[in-house]
């Protein structure tokens, strides 16, 4: 047996540390391969985890995942929703350049922990940006809003809090949604139903149907609503829908959760993509709001979003706060602090703010244009069908009723990369970039079947 001595490697030195710790009092020399083999080597020879399945990839995510890994030039991922320029790069904002100069420069700046609510400026700013900056629940004080980990880590935290303390345990959410939402909500302990949003006929939105069953959930219940932009179908209700909504819901004491991922994304100003949420603030009545930059501001991977309650009174939206932070802590202790500020930089400073509204209009609007030039390719090519969704359609993505099949084909024969449901990131097109699709998905509709 190699004895450990004061010659050898770092990683012997630690073993040797550890094998002293152990024996500490015995004289007898120790057997190291009791300290190397895995402790159920002896018991079955192989891992404890040799039962675990493979998983699948996740259905969004694992569209990368399968792009990246295809060699050839013309590959295209319409996938995640990832904002592209027009030459297919990914974009960091001017802005956001500027603030994070500023935020080195500024040699002033520690890297303490922030607290369990995180950055508390950006807290404020970020609930005045989604509920207006003259919100009398804002003046009030009776809006509590921590930074989390981006909307998905906002929606999160919003879960756990209601599955902890409010006395109703489902949420509606759409058909379809966001793949990650039944799964957020699952296991946030919640129990997840749905209601119906979406017509594939007419593929707009079954109002109707979308009444009918919140009409027909039990009171009290949750609501999860898609502030602008709707993911997958990119499908909003209009203002008067929206009214519609907000009577039926408040008339049943449903809760409103609303998950706004990419306002500025849908019409280009923040104020009118944030104007559902204000409706429902107005009436004085309580709601969830689960905010993200990832989008709007181009900061994905800083995870940075925030979730706001708002409540009837100061005094409940403390008493919540506090209650959040017991969800927060144990989760992931306290939030990121350098894409919260980054955010706040901007936020705080009028031209700053000014600049970035520009900048995400100007993401909005070629969104738009890629809508209008895939539109026209298709006609161009006198594609059977009516593709007259792709310009009614809001947001980042287009529904485009393909189906699994179809979506395989165009993945196999054209290296286009897209979620099996048929949904296209627009955000991932460019005018290059659109003719191929385009050929894609006449060759799909008019190939025998
Ligand atoms: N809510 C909705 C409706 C979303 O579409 C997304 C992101 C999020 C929340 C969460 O985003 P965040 O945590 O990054 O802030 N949806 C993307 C990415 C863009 C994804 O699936 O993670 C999508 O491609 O659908």
């Amino acid at each position: 047996m190699k004895t450990i001595s004061s010659s050898s490697s770092p990683s012997d030195r630690r073993i040797g540390a550890l094998l002293r710790h152990l024996t500490a009092g015995e004289d007898s020399p120790v057997d190291k391969s009791s300290v190397f083999a895995s402790p159920t080597s002896g018991v079955t020879g192989g891992s404890v985890f040799s039962h675990l399945v493979q998983a699948p990839e996740d259905p969004i995510l694992g569209v990368t995942v399968a792009y990246n890994k295809d060699p050839s030039p013309i590959k295209l991922n319409l996938g995640v929703g990832a904002y592209r320029t027009e030459e297919g790069k990914p974009l960091v904002l001017n802005v956001v350049r500027k603030a994070e100069q500023q935020l080195i420069n500024d040699r002033t700046r520690i890297k303490e922990y922030l607290p369990i609510v995180g950055l508390v400026e950006f807290n404020k700013l970020s609930a005045k940006l989604i509920l207006g900056a003259d919100s009398p629940a804002i003046r009030e004080n009776r809006v509590s809003t921590v930074e989390c980990l981006s909307g998905t880590g906002s929606l999160r935290v919003g879960g756990e809090f209601l599955a902890k303390h409010y006395h109703q345990k489902t949420i509606y959410i759409t058909q379809p949604t966001w793949g990650n939402h039944p799964k957020i909500f699952t296991l946030a302990g919640l129990s997840v139903k749905t209601y119906r949003y979406y017509d594939p006929s007419t593929r707009g939105l079954n109002f109707q149907g979308l009444l009918e069953d919140l009409g027909a959930a039990p009171p009290g219940s949750i609501v999860l609503l898609h502030a602008c932009a709707h993911n997958p179908t990119g499908v909003d209700p209009t203002i008067q829908q929206w009214e519609q909504i907000r009577k039926l819901m408040r008339s049943k004491g449903l809760m409103p959760f609303f998950d706004s991922a990419y306002q500025g994304f849908a019409s280009g100003s923040l104020d009118t993509d944030a104007k559902p949420i204000r409706m429902f603030v107005a009436d004085g009545g309580e709601c969830l709001v689960a905010q993200s930059y990832a989008k709007n501001m181009g900061l994905y991977g800083e995870r940075v979003g925030a979730l706001s309650i708002v409540c009837k009174s100061a005094d409940v939206a403390g008493k919540v706060e506090s209650q959040l932070k017991l969800v927060i802590r144990p989760m992931y202790s306290s939030p990121p602090i350098h894409g919260a500020s980054i955010v706040a930089v901007i936020l705080r400073d009028k031209n700053l703010f000014h600049e970035w509204t520009l900048e995400l209009k100007a993401m909005a609007d070629r969104i738009i244009s890629m809508r209008k030039q895939l539109f026209e390719a298709l006609r161009a090519r006198g594609t059977p069908g009516d593709w007259t969704h792709i310009i009614k359609q809001i947001g980042m993505f287009t529904f485009t009723g393909l189906n699994p099949a179809q979506v395989s084909f165009m993945t196999k024969e054209y290296h286009i990369y897209m979620t099996s449901d048929g949904r296209i990131s627009m955000a991932g097109l460019s005018s290059k970039t659109v003719p191929h699709l385009a050929d894609a998905i006449h060759a799909v509709v008019t190939k025998p079947v």
